[in-house]
């Protein structure tokens, strides 16, 4: 949770997989994506981590907080090639190699690769 607007108020940030495998298992699994929401329940934005992001439980730590103090939440995570933003673009395209972290600022789930 953080404010990701500078409204004064939290938003809910989460993790949503599917077909989540730990390394011990073999085989390909499902996106993961970082979603937004108020706490009325409405949705800010999508991002969507991409097939070179392994679904799983023990996968995609994220943190959400203020980092450069300006009052609004950011939010800090891997991503790869294959990322796409929450305005739809993909934002790590190749030959850039491998998981990188990204930091989004929270009002607009659009990452930075660092
Ligand atoms: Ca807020
Ligand atoms: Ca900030």
């Amino acid at each position: 949770m953080g404010d990701l607007d500078g409204d004064g108020e939290y938003e809910v940030v989460l993790k949503r997989d599917q077909n989540g495998r730990d390394n011990a298992q073999a085989g390909v699994t499902g996106e993961v994506h970082l979603e937004a929401y108020k706490l009325d329940g409405t949705f800010m934005w999508k991002v969507n981590l991409g097939k070179n992001i392994r679904a799983g439980a023990h996968y995609t730590q994220f943190l959400v907080a203020d980092f450069d103090g300006d009052g609004k939440a950011e939010v800090i995570c891997k991503t790869a090639d294959g990322t796409v933003d929450g305005a739809g673009k993909v934002i790590a395209t190749p030959p850039r190699p491998g998981p990188t972290p990204a930091i989004c600022p929270g009002w607009t789930g659009i990452p930075d690769r660092l």
